[in-house]
């Protein structure tokens, strides 16, 4: 486990040894670095300011850095710990997380038995809990086999979560979740393709924190059967199962799986499981009568599976697709001068933040 070193309040790419990259989305990548200074490693997700700007994304981007100055934090949330900024590009500077996704390990076993699912599920419930009593929407998308229309998306689904080195839930992105979304408000902003994306969100309507838990009830689904809910490889087919075939549940689960998965995958959002009283009704569903929620906040619940990486360099649980790839070409340290990049360098005024000490997280 890395202990915690002061922070830098004016940080520079300089500062760190980018190792390899993690993860990848339209406007850049999550890089492993190591901090030279105190040895410590971050994933540092790297932003090209010209491609947010292309594609009219820098109000989600600052949004991503004010949820940072929110002081958002949970113990199934990334921790953010500051931003910086370069003519170029914008750092964001996360906690590393080295347990894998939770697609790369359900990928592997192609279905999780219910104790395992119930406990991710609860996880994430309880972030998702959180955010909302903070007034934040984790909305949902997906990246798999599409173009996706924003790259900090707070995408709900197995490969946007990932599990810390004990195995506890580890829900990253910050920069999509609406802010300011109030119980009795609605927000109406397309994203994704349709996997995971709630009906009214498919139908452009305005949509309200119900839709994470339908996000939720998909994560679960696709746990529990190795496949999301209404699933087709013909797109257009899947929107519309979506949007008007019955949820269909395989066999071999229990009632109280079923009944969950039918109340979060309510198409009516004003009949889906949450939509009354939020997180209090998940937390009060059958399903979850054997968690004890104090105790899986406070993380005394021993996950049901243990990542076994062996340190913070240690990284089997990522995709070999990103870690061999060469990380200049993912820093790129020519300087460009162009009018646009002069643009984009002042588009991002009061990006960089460093918390004051008495913020930083425990370690
Ligand atoms: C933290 N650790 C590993 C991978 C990550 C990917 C995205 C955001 C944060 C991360």
């Amino acid at each position: 486990m890395q202990t915690c070193a002061p922070l830098p309040h004016s940080a520079r790419p300089t500062d760190f040894d980018f190792l390899k990259v993690i993860g990848k989305g339209n406007y850049g990548k999550v890089l492993l670095a190591k901090h030279k200074a105190d040895g410590m490693f971050y994933a540092v997700k790297v932003l090209q300011k010209k491609s947010i700007l292309q594609k009219k994304e820098q109000s989600h981007i600052m949004a991503e850095r004010s949820v940072l100055l929110k002081n958002v934090r949970h113990p199934f949330l990334v921790g953010l710990r500051y931003s910086f900024q370069t003519p170029e590009k914008l750092y964001f500077v996360l906690d590393y997380v080295n347990g894998g996704e939770l697609f790369f390990h359900l990928q592997r076993e192609r279905r999780f038995l219910e104790p395992r699912a119930r406990f991710y599920t609860a996880e994430v419930a309880s972030a998702i809990g959180y955010l909302h009593s903070r007034n934040i929407i984790y909305r949902c998308a997906s990246e798999r086999g599409g173009v996706r229309p924003y790259v900090l998306m707070k995408d709900l689904k197995p490969e946007n979560i990932l599990l810390d080195c004990q195995g506890h839930v580890v829900l990253t992105d910050f920069g999509l979740c609406k802010e300011g979304v109030q119980p009795e408000e609605t927000t109406s902003t397309f994203c994704g393709t349709p996997e995971y994306l709630a009906p009214e969100v498919l139908r452009k309507e305005p949509y309200d924190r119900a839709v994470d838990w339908w996000c939720l009830g998909a994560v679960l689904y696709e746990m529990l059967h190795g496949l999301p809910p209404f699933y087709s490889q013909d797109v257009s087919e899947m929107y519309e199962n979506i949007l008007h075939q019955p949820l269909q549940i395989p066999g071999g689960r229990t009632v109280a799986a079923c009944d969950l998965l039918q109340g979060l995958l309510h198409k009516d959002k004003r009949q889906r499981l949450g939509s009354k009283t939020d997180f209090l009704e998940i937390k009060n569903h059958v399903f979850f009568s054997p968690i004890n929620w104090d105790d899986l906040y406070h993380k005394r619940l021993t996950p049901p599976f243990n990542p076994n990486v062996a340190g913070p360099a240690d990284l089997k649980h990522f995709d070999p697709e990103f870690t061999q790839e060469a990380v200049s070409k993912s820093i790129g340290c020519t300087p460009d001068t162009t009018a646009s990049s002069l643009e984009a360098s002042s588009a991002f005024l009061g990006f960089s933040y460093a918390p004051e000490d008495d913020t930083l997280l425990d370690c």
